[in-house]
């Protein structure tokens, strides 16, 4: 297929989304065979089947890094509660937060877990997106984690976008388990980590570094783990207080740090040295009326990657759109259009350890988004509006 008449934004990491005012991209099968100017097409690939885009603008496919898309139920009646003026140990004594997910994930069958998540799904695959990232953290017992990761899973054969999975056993301390958090660690979080490693269901481990979840040491322990395997870790770190998670993810060379609001410029400067993508999660930070700021300047300042995600989750981010993501990240936290649609292709792609895709380049993954708009900036300016015209998807339209 040859597309033409295209404006690109290849998002190759040159100035100004790497933008191309009149593009072709070849494509041979599942990849990017050619792109550039229109004008310095090479001949062989004129005679592929020719799609006329009228001038839309093509961008990379998008990739929402960190979601939690597989989850029993919904926490609309806390919603509600909070409204109406509950406190959050309220809504805990009558039976909500994370804990009335994890109930509900845990008695969902994995067929009713992927159904529930594709409607989500279906949500992101219509913006354009390609590529989803997907955590457990629900079961939080190793038989209901690898059913989470199972469900997960199989999103990508009940759908045409690449699925990648996390394990996030260290995501909160079951009501079992309740002020037990390290023999959680030892005898579940572990255990299952070993378990789906095995069933080949893990891409990265995550945790949650945090007051109300895990210490830095009891992430650690996890991390050692990860590293005996061979799996790369990410971690959701200084979200609603600084306990030195984004340093301590980035000695183990993490992927990412995810979230951030407390981190400072020393974190950034770890990161950075670290080559860890910052992962940032506007909609937890509206949801929860956040008020401090993640540290956006720092990490340009220290070269560190932004990327941007949906934090699609039912309790701190009901949110599945990302493109809602980019513009509150330019309008709550000043990033620019071009970070943030870098921040949902390339640097999303980073925070994943996925190379073959993110950018529109010879080579990659012909996973490509096709726009009714004149210049990219206008993908994060509108707020509830969908411009996309048609997806491909490893080079089918
Ligand atoms: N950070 C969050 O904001 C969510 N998990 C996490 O690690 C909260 C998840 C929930 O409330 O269900
Ligand atoms: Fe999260």
């Amino acid at each position: 297929m040859l597309l033409t008449n295209a404006k690109l934004a290849t998002m190759d990491g040159s100035a100004a989304y790497g933008l191309i005012g009149d593009g072709a991209v070849a494509i041979e099968g599942e990849r990017i065979a050619w792109a550039g100017p229109a004008r310095d097409l090479p001949y062989a690939y004129r005679a592929l089947e020719n799609v006329d885009l009228e001038g839309r603008l093509v961008t990379p496919g998008l990739i929402d890094c960190h979601t939690h898309v597989v989850h029993g139920g919904n926490r609309a009646r806390e919603f509600e509660m909070r409204l109406e003026g509950a406190s959050y140990e309220e809504v805990a004594r009558a039976g909500g937060g994370i804990v009335s997910t994890v109930a509900a994930t845990r008695s969902a069958t994995e067929e009713e877990l992927l159904a529930d998540a594709l409607t989500r799904v279906d949500a992101m695959i219509a913006e354009g997106v390609c590529s989803i990232e997907i955590k457990s953290g629900y079961g939080l017992d190793i038989e209901n984690e690898l059913k989470m990761l199972r469900a997960a899973r199989a999103i990508a054969s009940s759908r045409p976008v690449q699925v990648r999975t996390s394990y996030l056993g260290a995501h909160a301390v079951p009501p079992e388990y309740k002020d037990r958090p390290d023999a959680y660690i030892d005898e579940v979080c572990i255990p299952g980590l070993e378990a789906a490693h095995a069933e080949g269901l893990v891409d990265a481990v995550d945790g949650f570094c945090e007051g109300i979840a895990f210490s830095p040491a009891q992430i650690a322990h996890v991390f050692d783990k990860a590293r005996a395997l061979g799996v790369p870790v990410k971690l959701h770190a200084e979200q609603l207080s600084n306990l030195g998670g984004a340093r301590m993810a980035a000695d183990y060379g993490a992927l990412s740090a995810d979230h951030l609001e407390y981190a400072d410029a020393g974190d950034a400067a770890a990161m950075a040295k670290a080559g860890s993508v910052a992962v940032i999660l506007p909609g937890a930070f509206y949801t929860l009326r956040e008020t401090a700021l993640p540290p956006i300047e720092a990490f340009r300042d220290h070269g560190v990657a932004m990327a941007v995600a949906t934090d699609c989750n039912p309790g701190s981010s009901p949110m599945s759109s990302l493109l809602l993501s980019m513009n509150m990240a330019c309008t709550l936290f000043r990033m620019t259009p071009e970070e943030a649609l870098a921040g949902a292709t390339r640097h999303a792609a980073r925070a994943l350890g996925l190379d073959g895709t993110g950018m529109i380049k010879a080579g990659l993954r012909a996973d490509l988004a096709i726009w009714d708009v004149e210049h990219p900036s206008e993908l994060s300016y509108r707020i509830g509006f969908n411009p996309l015209w048609k997806r491909i998807f490893g080079g089918a339209l």
